[in-house]
C-alpha cells in the first residue's frame, strides 16, 4: 500500500501544518524544483494557471515520483473534469466558489464513491498508483481522495455552517483574494485586509469544530505562519510565479548593488 499517498488525508487530520506547492505553470520541472525545497504536496491550478491536460497529467506524476500527493484546483464548477483529475491520481480536489451546501453536495456527489457519493469507477492510474485493487480503490478510495471546497464569496461565508455539514466534503481552502472582492463588494483586492483576516479566523474555529480539514492560499510565507497559528491544516505559500519573481527581483538587486 502507498501510504505516503493513501495516509495524507490522516495526515493532514493529525497535523503538523502541511505546506503546499502552489504550481500554475506548465513545466513539470518548475512544480518539481519547487516540491524538492520541502513542500509536503502541490497544488496543481487548473483554474487560474497555464496547465492544459497533459500537463496537469505531468504534474501529478513529478510529484508522486518524489512520493508527494498532488492536488487539482479545478476551474468553477468543473466536477466532471476534476473526475477525471482524480482517476489519473490526483489525491485532492479544490473546487472554486462553493456558496452553498447544494453546490457541496454536488461537488462531493461528483467526487466520492457510493455510498457517500455518486462517482463514477474508472480502471485507470488511480487505483494501482495507490496500491490498491479495483475493490480496495471503492471501498477505500473515499478516504484516500480529500474533497475540498473553496470559501471565497460572501454567499459561501454565510452558507459555512451548512456547507461544513455535508458529509462528503474533507475540508474547505479559502481563497482570499476573491473574499476580499466580494467582501467589499468589488472596492479591492486584498488578500491581506484585515476582513479577510476576521473571515479566515471563523472559518479555522467552524471548520476544525466541524472536523474539517482547514486550509487556505497564503500570498506568502508570512501569511502562512500566522495561519499556522490560528490552526489551519494546509496551506499554499505563494505561488511559483511569485517565488521566481521574488528571487530574480532579490538577486537582481544584489547584482545592481554593486
Ligand atoms: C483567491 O485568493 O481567490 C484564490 O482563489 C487563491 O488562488
Ligand atoms: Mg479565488
Amino acid at each position: 500500500m502507498s501510504d505516503h499517498l493513501t495516509g495524507f488525508r490522516a495526515r493532514l487530520k493529525a497535523g503538523p501544518t502541511a505546506f503546499a506547492a502552489w504550481c500554475g505553470m506548465r513545466d513539470p520541472a518548475v512544480t518539481e524544483t519547487i516540491l524538492k525545497e520541502g513542500f509536503d504536496c502541490a497544488i496543481l491550478d487548473w483554474q487560474h494557471g497555464y496547465h492544459d491536460q497533459t500537463s496537469i497529467e505531468a504534474g501529478i506524476l513529478v510529484a508522486q515520483a518524489h512520493r508527494k500527493p498532488a492536488l487539482v484546483r479545478i476551474g468553477v464548477g468543473d466536477f466532471a473534469g476534476a473526475a477525471r483529475f482524480l482517476d489519473w491520481g490526483a489525491l485532492g480536489i479544490i473546487a472554486p466558489m462553493i456558496n452553498s451546501a447544494a453546490d457541496a453536495r454536488t461537488l462531493a456527489d461528483f467526487l466520492k464513491y457510493p455510498p457517500v457519493g455518486g462517482r463514477s469507477w474508472g480502471p485507470t492510474r488511480a487505483t494501482g498508483m495507490l496500491g490498491f485493487t479495483n475493490q480496495q480503490q471503492i471501498q477505500r478510495g473515499n478516504d484516500a481522495t480529500i474533497v475540498i471546497a473553496m470559501i471565497e464569496t460572501r454567499e459561501g461565508l454565510a452558507a459555512l455552517d451548512e456547507i461544513l455539514a455535508v458529509p462528503g466534503l474533507d475540508g474547505v481552502f479559502v481563497g482570499p483574494g476573491d473574499l476580499s472582492i466580494t467582501l467589499s463588494n468589488g472596492g479591492m483586492i486584498d488578500p491581506l485586509h484585515a476582513d479577510v483576516t476576521a473571515a479566515l479566523k471563523v472559518v479555522a474555529e467552524k471548520g476544525l469544530a466541524a472536523g474539517k480539514i482547514v486550509s487556505a492560499f497564503c500570498p506568502d510565507g508570512k501569511r502562512a505562519a500566522e495561519l499556522v497559528a490560528m490552526g489551519y491544516q494546509l496551506l499554499s505559500v505563494g505561488t511559483d510565479g511569485f517565488l521566481l519573481r521574488s528571487a530574480a527581483r532579490a538577486e537582481l538587486a544584489k547584482a545592481k548593488a554593486s
